[in-house]
């Protein structure tokens, strides 16, 4: 069949044409552009992933996209409710400070065109996620941090407020006592969002938002708004988030690793626990003091998602249900 008349026949049959990279298969040979045909029908979606208990925040994702909006409207939102949830201790508002008793907040967003916007250390403003969006949309850089973002943000009309609550100024001076800097596995820097979506076009976008690690020497970032590290995205490919010690993730280009293996053909179960054995199999690495928990989806809606340790979850909504799911896991010794 000539491509011009498979095109028309494709797309009156409901099969979708997606242009991919040269490693796959092109259903043309005559065509010197590389492109496979998937049946549409069958992927899965909307599609929601994200990490840990996060069902406020998924179902909130889940709403704007069952509405049409787009997967990074969908991100954008779903994260704000953990940036505003003042019980989390990991995200925006309520987030552990940094020894110096300062909140600093560090978040990204990739859209399905391969854009990136991230804020690194910023103080007093909550919805980080939402200036990693303007930074990515409304400036010509990828990347703003500390007082030069916070300015950006007040600019953008974000009003600036004091993120450190009585809970969380209670449990740094509780932590001052000791000062000891042994970040607890799951407890303390636990909730960390990372979310992936996709839309009912088929589109998929990421964010990431954090406080960091609790008790964080100042000016410490950890891998959430690095690109690669605490989040990657690959419209033709897929999707990928990490939570826990971002140093090790960050060390591994964890996310990125993940979307790379999952061009290379991996499940992205496979991938993520393919990322988690990189970290773990390094000679000499101490897995057993930390944690690292990677969730995944690839184009079609296929998820996956792997720790180190037990007790990492994900909330998954797709199917038009929402449910948190234990994540499999490495150190079962
Ligand atoms: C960091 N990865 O700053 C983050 C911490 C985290 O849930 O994931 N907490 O290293």
């Amino acid at each position: 069949m000539k491509r011009r008349n498979f095109i028309k026949k494709a797309s009156a049959t409901g099969l979708g044409l997606v242009t991919v990279s040269s490693t796959f298969i092109s259903c043309d040979e005559t065509s010197e552009k590389k492109e496979a045909i998937v049946s549409t029908s069958k992927l899965i979606k909307p599609l929601v992933i994200a990490t840990w208990e996060t069902t406020l925040a998924v179902d909130t994702a889940a709403a704007v996209l069952e509405k049409g909006g787009s997967a990074l409207e969908a991100v954008e939102q779903g994260c704000r409710i953990e940036e505003a949830n003042e019980k989390g201790q990991s995200v925006g508002k309520g987030g552990l400070p940094d020894r110096d008793g300062d909140v600093t907040l560090d978040a990204c967003i990739m859209n399905e065109k391969g854009d990136y916007g991230a804020v690194l250390g910023v103080k007093n403003i909550m919805h980080v996620i939402s200036v990693a969006r303007k930074v990515m949309e409304d400036t010509p850089h990828v990347m703003l941090v500390g007082d030069g973002a916070e300015k950006f943000a007040v600019s953008k009309g974000f009003e600036p407020e004091n993120l450190l609550t009585a809970a969380s100024k209670k449990a740094w001076e509780a932590w001052k006592v000791t000062a000891e800097y042994k970040p607890i596995i799951n407890i303390e820097n636990h909730d960390t969002i990372g979310m992936l979506a996709i839309d009912k076009k088929g589109n998929i976008s990421g964010a990431c938002t954090t406080s960091g690690l609790a008790y964080k020497m100042a000016g410490r970032v950890g891998d959430s708004p690095i690109i690669g590290g605490g989040l990657f995205v690959d419209n033709e490919i897929g999707g990928a988030s990490a939570t826990g010690l971002g140093e090790e993730v960050l060390k591994t280009v964890g996310s990125f690793l993940i979307v790379e293996l999952m061009r290379q053909g991996k499940s992205p179960q496979e991938a993520c626990e393919m990322a988690i054995g990189r970290i773990v199999n390094k000679p000499g690495k101490n897995f057993k003091n930390f944690q690292v928990g990677y969730i995944a989806v690839n184009k079609q809606g296929e998820t996956g998602a792997y720790s180190i340790h037990e007790w990492f979850s994900y909330n998954v909504y797709k199917n038009k249900e929402n449910k948190n799911i234990q994540s499999d896991f490495f150190n079962k010794a």
